[in-house]
């Protein structure tokens, strides 16, 4: 049965690619979107990330999930790298340790996009490939400790930015507080108010609060659960608590003997790992969300586009009008004005035409008044209506965004930025592209492929 649902989810996850690469490739390339790193999470298995500051449990949870101990474990700061764990994905499998340029470069991998943080980084990453039947379609990343006076200087490297990559792959992030810093780490704040929501899905993260086992009595508990709330609160800027697991690792639980009732505590440690376990089930509907928020961003770009198209195309519009009558003006009667004005000598083309004999010297006049006329109305769109109807429209950027809903209105604030550098950039194909086909196609993928896919997922669910 399993094995029959894990056959179907490939298959769909497979049929979704090969959609978006029919119908949608050219629409990302064309404005200047990256396809491939929409599709690098399809690539590999599901990843469940485990972040929080420095000796929270981290390793330990790692540990005692897999039943082993792989990673080391200590109270000062003992793993300042990332570590992928995984089973090995060779048939012949064996147990191995890869190192970071390794995986960095395996094109069966997902953590190319990890290449732009630098060397520094790729020396603290590895893949420990081990074997366990518990991670046939799972990996877990153990990462370095939050920590509160930190700069990338120190690091070496941009780690909130890691986590942020490491995040947009992940289906589960696990983020793990104890009660002594109960949310108060600078490293994790920033980690909650931007890096995540920027990077992974709505409702990825699962909040822990571990170690409670070392709170003297239950009023100390409630002070650190009470605080962390009150931090995340602020962090998150959400009036809804999300839930707070509130977790101690077994070997902890004889510490201090505050918690009466163990069996209560123990089954928040069941569900967590559970959790964990059950990340693979949650892989192909975080992939179609994913592709559905990309699609509609791009939506979004491009209906932007095509609105600030259309208000350049209506103004330029009313000059070629009245470019074209001052150039037709000037092919007729243009050397007549000229002689009469500045009496300039040779033939007049109107009386010429009036008399029925044209010579060539009758269009000399003309035809150089009339290409002056289309050079004037060339240098007024030039430099004259373009700058100053982006000038008007970079003043009103959100009039461009044809956002309905709230989620549209959070697309915006993505969409935004690569609009604005869209209009402003020295290319300026997009005045001329044909945007409202392809809103159209792109209409057309959201209402039929995307939906049918979706229904599909949910009766292969159900
Ligand atoms: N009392 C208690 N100690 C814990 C618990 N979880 C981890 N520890 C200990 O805290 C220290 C730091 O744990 P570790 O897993 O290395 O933290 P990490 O830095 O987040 O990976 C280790 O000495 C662990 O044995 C727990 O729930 N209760
Ligand atoms: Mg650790």
């Amino acid at each position: 049965m399993e094995n029959t649902a894990r056959a179907s989810a490939l298959k769909l996850k497979n049929e979704l690619e090969d959609l978006l690469r029919r119908r949608m490739a050219g629409q990302f390339r064309r404005y200047g979107l990256d396809l491939e790193k929409l599709l690098t999470p399809f690539k590999w298995k599901s990843l469940v990330l485990i972040i929080g500051n420095y000796s929270s449990g981290k390793s330990t949870l790692i540990n005692e999930f897999l039943g082993r101990n792989v990673q080391s474990t200590g109270q000062s700061p003992t793993d300042d790298g990332f570590t992928i764990l995984s089973s090995p994905d060779t048939p012949e499998g064996g147990e191995r340790e890869v190192p970071g340029p390794t995986v960095i470069n395996d094109p069966q991998l997902p953590f190319a996009p990890l290449r732009r943080f630098g060397s520094r980084l790729i020396a603290h990453l590895r893949l420990k490939e081990i074997e366990t039947p518990l991670l046939p379609e799972l990996a877990l990343i153990d990462t370095p400790g939050m920590l509160d006076s930190v700069t990338e200087k120190d690091r070496g490297y941009d780690y909130l930015g890691v986590v942020g990559e490491l995040a947009r792959l992940a289906d589960l992030i696990i983020l793990m507080f104890d009660p002594y810093k109960a949310g108060t780490i600078k490293e994790t704040y920033q980690a909650i108010r931007s890096t995540l929501p920027a990077t992974s899905g709505p409702g990825r993260t699962l909040f822990v609060l571990n170690r409670i086992d070392e709170c003297d009595n239950l009023k100390d508990l409630l002070r650190a659960y009470g605080t962390l709330c009150w931090n995340l609160s602020q962090m998150t800027g959400r009036k809804d608590m999300p839930r707070i697991f509130l977790t101690f690792a077994p070997e902890g639980e004889h510490a201090r003997g505050a918690l009466q009732d163990r069996q209560l505590w123990a089954s928040e440690r069941e569900e967590l790992k559970k959790a964990i376990a059950s990340a693979p089930r949650l892989r192909l509907d975080h992939v179609l969300q994913d592709v559905d928020r990309a699609v509609r961003e791009l939506r979004l770009q491009v209906a932007a586009l095509a609105r600030y198209q259309e208000g350049f195309l209506a103004r330029l519009k009313r000059v070629l009008r009245v470019g074209f009558t001052a150039a037709g003006l000037a092919f007729l009667f243009g050397d007549a004005a000229l002689k009469l004005l500045a009496g300039t000598p040779g033939p007049v083309f109107a009386g010429g035409l009036l008399a029925g004999n044209l010579q060539a010297p009758h269009w000399v006049c003309p035809v150089g008044c009339a290409m002056a006329a289309v050079v004037l109305s060339y240098l007024d769109v030039q430099y004259l209506l373009h700058p100053r109807y982006l000038r008007h429209i970079l003043g009103h950027l959100d009039e461009l965004a044809a956002a309905d809903t709230d989620y549209e209105r959070d697309l915006w604030q993505v969409v935004r930025g690569r609009v604005r550098s869209a209009i402003t950039g020295r290319d300026r194909t997009h005045l001329w592209m044909r945007h409202r086909r392809n809103l159209r196609r792109i209409d057309a993928f959201l209402g039929e492929d995307l939906r049918r896919i979706y229904q599909r997922l949910r009766t292969a669910e159900s």
